[in-house]
């Protein structure tokens, strides 16, 4: 049956592909009959994923070009804020320009953590460089912001400038850098001429002074930033934020906030607000772009036929996700954990987990399964899908009917086909975001971010009492199994 599900997928995608160049070519003909063949072929990119406060080429660097200090110094100019009123206006000449790191969900929530900062030290946030997941190889290796969050919903939240600005409105030099991290003295440095800027010193002053041990990073509260990071330096670097920042590393609240919905919408409401408030305002602001929720839900409305939909976050690849079990020298218990019974996790024991969860869900008949997995993982994806397919008719979708949904789409859309899956990852995400129920990887971003983004997006199918962790609940089906845990369902 795995071998007939997997037949029927591809007869699917090969219908869908069929039918639109058939489409396609019947619009050709049509076109060349009436003699205007060579104009209706090139068609327009349909998809509004631009933003014309930013220039992609700043954000890209296509070309591979190195950015070049200008020999003679220019003044720093002032420059206005990308959009010119948001709703907390900060400081338009103290910056701060965050070094983001790592995949591109540990960017994503490292940038939150700088925008809280910016706002408690009054210093405006300058748009970051976003870098390429290390697997997405062979494309180019930065993404244009446009393509991670809405900015026009971050900027008009908050004042931000654009790179290339803050190399202006900082006359290409560096003033210092928030001491967050031990790292290598000629840090600094480098990260200036990276961005086509000069450290003021040889060796860029850390806010506040002082060595730290190689390696760590210092945790902080909101109540301490002041006191810690409070400087006269105009040009500052954050480096590789991550989850230094208490509040916005938690999720707990989130329910208590679901009903309350009440995000600081004025700096009188920031005055009053509790850090915890300030960190979900900040993540509802920097949400998945409008293009991509837009894409993720046509598709579930056209390809999965707009039915409840339960989501599944499966990210336990053994030569990727699971290489970090390697590392773990803190002994960290929940990473032991999946290190220890990852690998003898069964796709039957995924099934029979997702399977319990429907049923245990009343009043919401869903029959219909989003699978979101990385590319490795299709294997896991299919026994899962027949076992769910044969015993109740479930119908599982996944990365291969939204890659067939997005390459028509972005047949005419060059610019999107560099970044396919970059973008292919994100709408995955939205889709899991919009679902009736998730359920995500334990110790995943990925999965972290679509939590919270079904906390702060405004829709009506999440129903996220009933969301859950993947991992758990496959490894107590794998005990079970095994007959040792006692079956008390
Ligand atoms: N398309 C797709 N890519 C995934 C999925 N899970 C992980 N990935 C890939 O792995 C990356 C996740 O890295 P990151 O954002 O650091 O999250 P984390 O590693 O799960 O904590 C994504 O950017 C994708 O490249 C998935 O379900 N679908
Ligand atoms: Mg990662």
């Amino acid at each position: 049956m795995s071998g007939d599900l997997t037949q029927k997928v591809s007869a699917g995608i090969t219908l869908t592909l069929c039918v639109a160049a058939l489409a396609y070519y019947s619009k050709s003909i049509a076109a060349w009959q009436r003699g205007h063949f060579f104009e209706s072929t090139i068609q327009e990119c349909a998809i509004k994923w631009t933003n014309s406060k930013i220039v992609t080429s700043e954000y890209e660097r296509r070309d591979g070009r190195k950015l070049r200090v200008p020999e003679k110094l220019p003044p720093a100019v002032h420059v206005d804020p990308i959009y010119p009123d948001p709703i907390l206006k900060l400081r338009p000449d103290y910056f701060v320009l965050p070094i983001l790191q790592n995949g591109p969900n540990n960017q994503l929530v490292g940038f939150r953590e700088v925008i809280f900062l910016a706002i408690k030290l009054n210093r405006t946030v300058v748009v970051p460089l976003f870098i390429k997941h290390h697997t997405d190889n062979g494309t180019i290796p930065l993404v244009s912001p446009v393509h991670r969050l809405q900015v026009e919903d971050l900027c008009t939240f908050v004042s931000c400038i654009t790179i290339e600005n803050f190399r202006k409105a900082c006359g290409y030099v560096l003033h210092g850098m928030f001491n967050t991290r031990g790292l290598k003295s000629n840090y600094g440095a480098v990260v200036a001429k990276t961005n086509g800027m000069k450290p003021i010193e040889p060796v860029l002053p850390l806010i506040p002074p002082g060595d730290m041990k190689p390696g760590t990073a210092r945790h902080y509260r909101g109540s301490e930033i002041t006191k810690l990071f409070s400087s006269e330096a105009r040009c500052v670097i954050f480096p590789r934020p991550l989850t230094n920042l208490h509040p916005l590393s938690r999720n707990r609240d989130m329910k208590e906030f679901k009903t309350k919905r009440n995000f600081i919408e004025s700096i009188d409401d920031l005055a009053s607000a509790s850090e915890y408030h300030l960190a979900i305002t900040i993540k509802h602001h920097t949400r998945s772009p409008r293009y991509i929720s837009d894409m993720a839900k046509e598709f579930a409305k056209d390809i999965m036929n707009d039915k409840p939909y339960i989501s599944i976050h499966w990210r336990y690849q053994p030569n990727e996700f699971l290489q970090r079990c390697k590392f773990n020298p803190d002994g960290n218990a929940v990473k032991s954990k999946i290190c220890a019974n990852a690998m003898d996790i069964t796709p039957m024991d995924i099934a029979t987990a997702i399977e319990e969860r429907i049923l245990s869900i009343s009043g919401l008949p869903i029959k219909t399964i989003y699978f979101a997995t990385p590319s490795s993982e299709r294997r896991v994806l299919s026994d899962v899908a027949s076992y769910l397919y044969e015993k109740h008719g479930y119908f599982t979708y996944s990365s291969l009917d939204l890659i067939a949904f997005m390459t028509e789409k972005f047949a005419p859309c060059r610019h999107l086909q560099d970044h396919f899956n970059d973008i292919l990852s994100t709408t995955e995400m939205e889709i899991c975001t919009f679902s009736s129920v998730f359920l995500g990887s334990l110790r995943s971003t990925w999965s972290d971010v679509v939590h919270s983004a079904r906390h702060t997006t405004d829709t009506t199918a999440t129903s996220t009492g009933s969301d859950g962790d993947i991992f758990t609940l496959s490894m107590n089906a794998m005990k079970r199994r095994n007959g040792d845990l006692i079956d008390t369902r």
